[in-house]
């Protein structure tokens, strides 16, 4: 055995015996997304590993087995959970936190790390900083540690989201559930799922079978299509509620119909059936607006789907209804708008919905038409920002990108990036806009690595508007962080673009 000299085992032991840390970047110098909207750095170190237990009210006792586990996944030591407030690793809540139900703070000394919300949203979002941080320091020579400091943080919008359209082609339970696992660690709170179009109808609606034994039967290209069966579609519900995100449902119309007016002769004014329709126009197609048993049709879809969702919105779409007359439109939304509060549901719907009276409350997405955001916010309605130049996620990066569509024209991680939603449209401030959602139609794309190709990473700067100041937004800083952020996107086996713009670690 290789004999010591018993000098610098002294040293050794001494070391150990004053729990001397290493010195670690500052908190503020980690790479987190969204960058919280304070951060103070201490001046020293916390071992994660003398960290043994965690203690979260009672009421939490799941979200706090989560966490553990979570814990014990991402540093290898085991926690014990605990009710009594005092633990090392300490959640409780609060009412003197600053911000919404979703603000949290969390403080980190040399002993212990103290998490405080006013309600359980907030201290789930103050977990994922957290266990982002953890994951960022594991790419680091003294991966155990964590530095000291202070985070208060407050989302800028209460509604950050992202749209799938699961109809023009369809995407399983088990690829939606990994899309809800890729956008939960950037606290996006809302997943709007586009559940119907001309191509496909994709939610099960008992009242009205047709729809998905004949509407969820195909998709675009004339692949097999599918649906989700009330039971999966909860099952969807419950495992974003999880996490913490709402399912905002989308059945569009009057327009975008032809899968529903293929499985139900009655609901075409000339009483035939559509053939099922694989291509990719939009516009064409239309519900009979006289005839009553379109509104029998549209209030049982929309009580079942109310049933379905916990949540506070329904999406009713609206848009490029280009063969239902004007008039006739306004007809239809307003009378839908009379059916979605019966069922105690937000109505949202794109912007071209404020051509009706807009009841309160309700929301315009704004995609296209700053006159219509406009005339929607004077009618009343809280404005949901996306804009297809800066916010469509199936816009193609750049010439060479293989999916995605161009008619809102590129958008590269900058332009993505680079915007500020209450800056946006003249007229439209902070105070009405709702919140910030990026969709990703599907003409284009069929599977997730597709899919994850155009959300990742784009995504994660729409997370950071949606949460981050417009002040602490810099393109040259964020693009440093997300450099990062690829690493762990490939520990996920992310299939994400990996722009030149960025100087990947
Ligand atoms: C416009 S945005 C649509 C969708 C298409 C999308 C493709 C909006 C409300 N309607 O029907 O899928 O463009 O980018």
């Amino acid at each position: 055995m290789m004999k010591l000299p018993k000098l610098f085992l002294f040293a050794v032991a001494l070391e150990l015996a004053s729990c001397q840390s290493p010195t670690i970047a500052p908190l503020a110098d980690h790479a987190l997304l969204p960058y919280p909207n304070t951060v103070r750095s201490g001046e020293s170190a916390l071992n994660i590993n003398t960290i043994q237990n965690l203690s979260i009210d009672a009421d939490f006792s799941d979200l706090g087995q989560q966490i553990a586990q979570e814990w014990e996944m991402h540093t290898t030591n085991a926690l014990e959970v605990t009710e009594a407030g005092n633990a090392q690793l300490r959640f409780s809540l609060d009412d003197q936190v600053d911000g919404s139900e979703e603000a949290y703070s969390l403080e980190i000394d040399k002993k212990k790390i103290v998490i405080k919300a006013k309600a359980e949203v907030g201290l789930f979002r103050a977990w994922q900083t957290l266990k982002q941080l953890i994951t960022l320091r594991q790419l680091t020579p003294e991966k155990d540690y964590l530095p000291t400091g202070v985070i208060q943080d407050n989302p800028v919008y209460a509604y950050r989201g992202t749209m799938l359209d699961v109809s023009r082609h369809f995407f399983s339970v088990d690829e939606v559930k990994r899309y809800i696992d890729l956008i939960a660690p950037y606290k996006i709170n809302y997943l709007h799922l586009h559940l119907s179009d001309d191509q496909g109808w994709r939610i099960e609606i008992k009242s009205w079978p047709e729809l998905t034994r004949v509407g969820g039967s195909t998709e675009v290209g004339g692949g097999e299509g599918g649906f989700y069966t009330q039971e999966q579609y909860k099952e969807l519900v419950d495992y974003a509620q999880k996490q913490f995100i709402t399912l905002v449902p989308e059945i569009d119309m009057p327009g975008h119909t032809n899968a529903a007016l293929a499985s139900y002769a009655e609901l075409n004014c000339n009483g035939k059936a559509t053939d099922l329709y694989t291509g990719t126009e939009v516009g064409f197609s239309t519900l009979c607006v006289e005839k009553e048993v379109t509104y029998q049709f549209v209030e049982d879809v929309i009580r079942e789907l109310s049933a379905m969702t916990p949540g506070p919105y329904i999406h009713i779409g609206g848009d490029e209804s280009h063969v239902t007359p004007k008039k006739d439109f306004i007809t239809f939304i307003n009378r839908v708008y009379d059916i979605v509060p019966k069922y105690n549901k937000i109505p949202i719907g794109w912007d071209e919905v404020q051509l009706a009276d807009m009841p309160q409350p309700s929301v315009a997405q704004y995609w296209a038409n700053a006159e219509n955001a406009l005339a929607a916010k004077q009618k009343g309605a809280k404005i949901l920002i996306s804009p297809a130049a800066y916010a469509y996620l199936d816009m193609k990066y750049d010439s060479l990108t293989v999916s995605g569509l161009k008619w809102a024209g590129y958008v590269p991680l900058e332009k993505g990036y680079s915007w500020n939603p209450d800056a946006l449209v003249d007229g439209i401030e902070n105070a009405d806009i709702l919140g910030v959602e990026a969709p990703l139609w599907s003409e284009t794309i069929s599977n997730s690595p597709e899919m994850e190709y155009l959300a990742f990473p784009r995504l994660l700067g729409y997370a950071e508007i949606g949460w981050t100041m417009p002040s602490i937004r810099q393109w040259e800083a964020y693009k440093k962080r997300l450099a990062v952020h690829g690493k762990l996107l490939d520990q996920k086996g992310v299939n994400y673009y990996k722009s030149p713009a960025i100087a990947w670690e």
